[in-house]
């Protein structure tokens, strides 16, 4: 049986890799952080199961990960673990640091000292990419991050170059970029968007207020990407691959769509600050944008090329945008409905 060991367990992507694993037939070791109530986050649903086992840890702790990589004797590392929203790492530039650049230091150090055979996924992301050079972005497009996410990111992807490089170590990194999911956290535009059109809908929020309506991204699943982490685990060689859908959408486009999944047209009126989208059906204004949700520093457009991923690892997105767009507006209306 393998052991793997999943830093960020309770988050989106840990909570899909983990059920992944378990279904493999793998013994899953999370790492959790001490809070002073106990929330296991997105893995509620998996606590008791026979072959999880939770740890506390954290990624600024080394010692504690050391612990972690002696108790699971893992034999895989996917790196998970991160201050993930972007916004907040102009208000906590130091902390997103510690946790995503000298935090991946710290795992492969812990790794290193207990196994160094123990193979290493880091969650690298497209926000390396930044103020694109190249469209769309693949493996050899050259990195502009724009926020102090993108930059401590852009650490974690090179010394997981380095350490492979150094000490001949099976390190990969996935540049994935945007993957979303009923699991994704509220703060995020996406969920922000499915919660506030499913509580609009059913009379509970009058008004949804957003930022950048310009801006492109490329998004996915969350479950279609954890397949991909695990592939780059199983190869002969370590590599960087590239997982993306290839398609780019603006944030407005994802609102309409999220709108129209509840049979809400709407019609969208003026520009910049000043835009704003009203019910087709009774005028209400139901979308504006409000310039708190700007970013000092904004990433205008992500479209990735998974070519190379497809190519090597067999790697295909089972979920168009259609669905994902469907399933997170459908989970959210599901759940105000009991609100
Ligand atoms: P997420 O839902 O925000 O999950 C982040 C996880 O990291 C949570 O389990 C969180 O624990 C944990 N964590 C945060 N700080 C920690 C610390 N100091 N020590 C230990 N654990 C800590 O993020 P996600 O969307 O699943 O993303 C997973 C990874 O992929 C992240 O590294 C993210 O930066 C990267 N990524 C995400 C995307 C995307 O579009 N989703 C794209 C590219 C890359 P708590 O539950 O205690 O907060
Ligand atoms: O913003 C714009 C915002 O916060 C997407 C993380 O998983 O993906 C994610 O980072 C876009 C940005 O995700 C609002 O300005 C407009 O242009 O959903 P987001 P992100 O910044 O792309 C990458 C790949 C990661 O690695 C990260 O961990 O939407 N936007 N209005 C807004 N964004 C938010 N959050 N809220 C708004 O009201």
């Amino acid at each position: 049986m393998k052991k793997a060991l999943i830093t960020g367990i309770t988050g989106q992507d840990g909570s899909y890799l983990a059920e992944l694993l378990l279904e493999k037939g793998y013994e899953v070791y999370g790492i959790m952080r001490r809070k002073s109530t106990l929330d296991y986050g997105n893995i509620d649903h998996l606590i008791g199961a026979e072959h999880l086992h939770l740890i506390y840890a954290d990624m600024t702790d080394f010692v504690s990960l050391v612990n972690a990589m002696r108790e699971s004797d893992a034999d895989e590392v996917y790196n998970l673990a991160a201050q993930s929203f972007v916004a907040t790492s102009w208000e906590q530039p130091l902390a997103t640091a510690e946790i995503d650049a000298v935090g991946v230091t710290n795992m492969l150090e812990a790794i290193k000292l207990v196994k160094p055979s123990c193979r290493f996924y880091q969650a690298s992301t497209s926000e390396m990419f930044g103020l694109v050079q190249e469209i769309p972005q693949k493996e050899t497009t050259p990195f502009y991050p724009r926020s102090p996410y993108g930059v401590a990111k852009l650490y974690g992807h090179w010394i997981t170059k380095n350490y492979r490089e150094s000490y001949n170590m099976y390190a990969c990194s996935g540049i994935l970029f945007n993957h979303e999911s009923e699991r994704r956290g509220k703060e995020f535009v996406t969920r922000k968007i499915t919660d506030a059109a499913a509580r609009i809908a059913a009379g509970k929020q009058d008004c949804l207020e957003l930022g950048n309506m310009e801006a492109k991204r490329d998004w996915g699943h969350s479950k279609d990407y954890v397949r991909a982490m695990w592939l780059m685990l199983q190869q002969d060689t370590p590599d960087d691959y590239v997982v993306a859908t290839g398609e780019t959408r603006m944030v407005r486009e994802f609102v309409d769509a999220a709108f129209e999944a509840l049979d809400i047209a709407l019609e969208w009126h003026g520009e910049g600050a000043d835009e704003y989208a009203t019910n087709k059906a009774n005028g209400k204004t139901v979308v504006k944008v409000n310039p708190k949700f700007f970013r000092p520093a904004e990433v205008e457009l992500l479209l990735g090329d998974p070519t190379k991923a497809e190519k090597e690892l067999g790697w295909e997105r089972e979920i168009d945008f259609k669905e994902l767009v469907t399933r997170m507006v459908l989970a959210d209306k599901e759940r105000v409905s009991h609100e």
